[in-house]
């Protein structure tokens, strides 16, 4: 069912505490933690607690949830102090849902990438 624990799923794990990780913030609905294979100085992943397989399909079961995600991540920037400066080109970040394989998502359960602490290119690889 949409939003229930999925045994095979990894980020669900970590939400049950039966895989590790470097929780950096936690709401009541979601965490956030560094991702084990970071893109840039500053990568965190902010997912829901429940299980929906990617971002499109969480905002359209749960929109309210998706908001809560979109604003976690906005948090994790603050505290990870990477907020847009003017004139200082490492400052500012990104928000990214890779959404099917084609586009790099490796793990069904939704997750916002946030990505800062240095100038990031455009467009994307
Ligand atoms: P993707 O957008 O689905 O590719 O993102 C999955 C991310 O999960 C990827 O950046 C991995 O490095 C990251 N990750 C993780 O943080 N911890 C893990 O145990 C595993 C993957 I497996």
């Amino acid at each position: 069912m949409a939003g229930e624990p999925q045994a095979d799923c990894l980020f669900c794990k970590i939400v049950a505490g039966e895989v590790p990780a470097t929780v950096v913030r936690e709401s009541e609905t979601t965490l956030a933690f560094r991702d084990i294979n970071p893109q840039a100085p500053t990568h965190v992943l902010v997912i829901p607690k429940a299980h929906y397989p990617d971002a499109a399909s969480l905002a359209a079961a749960a929109p309210g949830l998706a908001a809560d995600v979109l604003r976690e991540a906005g948090e994790v920037a603050a505290q990870e102090k990477i907020t847009a400066e003017e004139d200082v080109p490492s400052k500012g970040y990104r928000i990214v849902f890779n959404t099917g394989s084609g586009a790099g998502q490796t793990v069904w359960h939704a997750h916002a990438h946030v990505l800062g602490g240095r100038g990031l290119n455009w467009p994307p690889g």
